[in-house]
């Protein structure tokens, strides 16, 4: 499918005619919100970092400061950043679904949080949070204050280091979210991946599981990415454009 405007016209087609709607985004969908994906190159002082070494446990066990530094500071940012248009519009398509009888569920490997303050409720963080922190050893959770915090790595009262309650590379992604998520992927109707690279698994794995139970598969992505020959519809744009288009044309569906 060559032209942009029939593609749009036809996913808002198959959405608006959907019982059971997933949409699994990446850090592309927090890019209009101006958090760096994980592949755009580090500045500053993780300039000479790769994020993919720096989010692992042995990082962390190798640097506890240097590596809670580097999610305090995402976190901080994280915090002050705002949904973007593709956020609000994901949140009212789930309003819609969810009004008519139907399911929207939202499978994200973001950590921003930018989901649900958008008023997204169905959201399955797959690679957890930046807001979520707790003790190393015990797991007890622990809030975090709302600034920079200022001595690395954050200590619980009892003095036991803490961790952000993000899954590493080489953890293992919560089997409660593994679960919901392969459940909502076998009954897609249409399965959304937003913003994503696609190189990360599990995640990355769930479009398969949909399209082996016959849901429509759609990408939307200024870039072409390894899933794109294997999709029914690719929307190259990004998804703080398209989605809003998607939604005013499912509106006249
Ligand atoms: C696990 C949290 C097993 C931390 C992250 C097969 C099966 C299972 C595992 C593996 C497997 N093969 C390999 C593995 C290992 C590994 C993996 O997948 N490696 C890859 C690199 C090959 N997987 C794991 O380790 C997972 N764990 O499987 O454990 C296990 C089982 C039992 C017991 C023990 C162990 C854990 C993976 C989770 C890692 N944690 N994040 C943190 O954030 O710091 S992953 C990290 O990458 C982020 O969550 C990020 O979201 C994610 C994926 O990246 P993307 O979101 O796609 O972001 P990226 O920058 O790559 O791309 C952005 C895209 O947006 C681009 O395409 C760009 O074009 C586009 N874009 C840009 N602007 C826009 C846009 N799109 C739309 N609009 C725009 N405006």
């Amino acid at each position: 499918m060559s032209d942009p405007a029939d593609a749009l016209a036809q996913v808002a087609g198959w959405l608006a005619d959907a019982r059971s709607v997933v949409a699994l985004t990446g850090a592309g969908m927090s890019a209009e919100s101006q958090i760096p994906t994980f592949r755009d190159t580090m500045d500053g002082l993780w300039a000479s970092f790769d994020p993919q070494q720096l989010a692992t446990l042995e990082a962390f066990e190798a640097d506890p400061a240097l590596v809670t530094r580097w999610y305090d500071e995402r976190r901080v940012r994280c915090a002050v950043a705002e949904p973007n248009p593709g956020h609000t519009t994901l949140a009212a398509m789930e309003r819609t679904a969810t009004a008519r009888g139907g399911s929207f569920t939202i499978l994200t490997q973001n950590v921003d949080g930018l989901h649900r303050r958008a008023g997204s409720v169905n959201v399955l963080e797959l690679h957890g949070s930046l807001f979520a922190w707790r003790g190393v050893r015990s797991g007890e959770a622990a809030e975090l204050p709302d600034g920079p915090i200022e001595n690395f790595p954050p200590r619980l009262p009892s003095g036991e280091p803490m961790r952000p309650g993000v899954v590493w590379f080489g953890e293992a992604l919560p089997n409660d979210a593994i679960d919901a998520a392969f459940e909502a992927s076998t009954k897609a109707d249409v399965f959304l991946s937003i913003g994503t690279s696609s190189l990360v698994y599990p995640a990355a794995g769930f479009i398969d599981t949909a399209r082996d139970a016959g849901a429509k598969t759609v990408e939307i992505n200024p870039s072409e990415t390894p899933l794109t020959p294997h999709v029914d519809a690719s929307i190259r744009a990004k998804s703080g454009e398209a989605l809003p288009m998607l939604m005013s044309l499912m509106n006249r569906a």
